[in-house]
């Protein structure tokens, strides 16, 4: 009876150890591809772009834009440790529960394989494309973000933001941004169907842009250039830790150096200037063109 006993004592030890080899040997083989991946990230820059409104009624030939920007994803694939994406890429996105909108698929694909290769991608809703839920975070294993955080890369702490949550903003402004991100105003917009919604949206987005004239526009986007300064000033005295701040919307490429603060950056748009940031391993920021003509 006693050796019976301890025959199955030992037995269960014995299975017990293994099961820790198990453990341990998962966890190597974890740590190995934590490990590997660093390493394959090690030595790369991190990319910025934001504002391509991709699908945009506006532009002269939405697909000749959307293959450009593919030409780009594939020039930075081995290049990137990091993407970020600040807002505005698609010129309008809902993501419904079973359904996605058409369109976009060059680019995303291209977005999948760099995900595939590596790539880190963090994607920043901005005012177009308010609407990305789980369905391309998933597909995509990309981090999306609503509104301004901090991040680090490169060894920096930077503030992103689409650049429409933060600053001065008019009330309608502000009113109609927490619509857009009301779970129930999204319920009720979602039970509409697209026949109705999607004419509506794409519209209401190219009438925002083409009613007004250059001049204009430019003005505007001077005047929250100066407001997202103030901004980040304001931020930066209460979070002295911040070394940089970068914005998409207002469509202007431009670093600011303002005096006792890290630098602004906004990273203009690709509905004709087709700008990026680069920032380097050295923590060097330098805003680039992709064939500039
Ligand atoms: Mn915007």
């Amino acid at each position: 009876m006693l050796l019976q006993a301890k025959v199955i004592v030992l037995k269960t030890k014995n299975l017990q150890l293994k099961t820790k080899n198990l453990q341990l040997k998962t966890k190597n083989s974890q740590l190995k591809t934590k490990n590997s991946k660093l390493n394959a990230l090690a030595g790369k820059n991190t990319y910025f772009i934001s504002d391509l409104h991709l699908g945009a009624k506006y532009m002269a030939d939405p697909l000749e834009r959307e293959r450009r920007v593919c030409r780009f994803l594939d020039s930075i694939r081995d290049d990137a440790a990091e993407l970020y994406l600040l807002g505005d890429i698609l010129d309008y996105w809902y993501e419904y529960k079973y359904v996605v909108p058409r369109g976009y698929i060059r680019f995303l694909g291209k977005l999948a394989e760099l995900s595939d290769a590596g790539v880190k991608l963090t994607w920043v809703t901005g005012n177009h494309d308010v609407w990305l839920f789980d369905y391309l975070r998933d597909q995509l294993s990309m981090t999306v973000l609503n509104g301004h955080t901090i991040v680090e890369t490169q060894g920096k702490r930077i503030l992103i933001s689409h650049g429409d949550d933060v600053g001065v903003q008019p009330a309608m402004y502000r009113f109609t941004r927490w619509c857009f991100y009301n779970k129930v105003c999204q319920w009720l917009y979602a039970s509409i169907h697209p026949r109705w919604t999607y004419p509506i949206a794409t519209g209401w987005s190219s009438n925002n842009r083409t009613s007004r004239s250059s001049d204009k526009q430019h003005d505007i986007a001077l005047n929250a250039a100066s407001r997202l300064v103030d901004f980040s000033r304001e931020y930066y005295a209460r979070h002295p830790e911040v070394q940089a701040f970068v914005y998409g919307h207002i469509h202007i490429a431009r670093i600011d150096r303002p005096d006792n603060m890290p630098p602004v950056i906004f990273l203009g748009e690709w509905i004709s200037a087709c700008s990026y940031l680069v920032l380097d391993t050295a923590g060097e920021f330098s805003l680039r063109y992709f064939e500039k003509q």
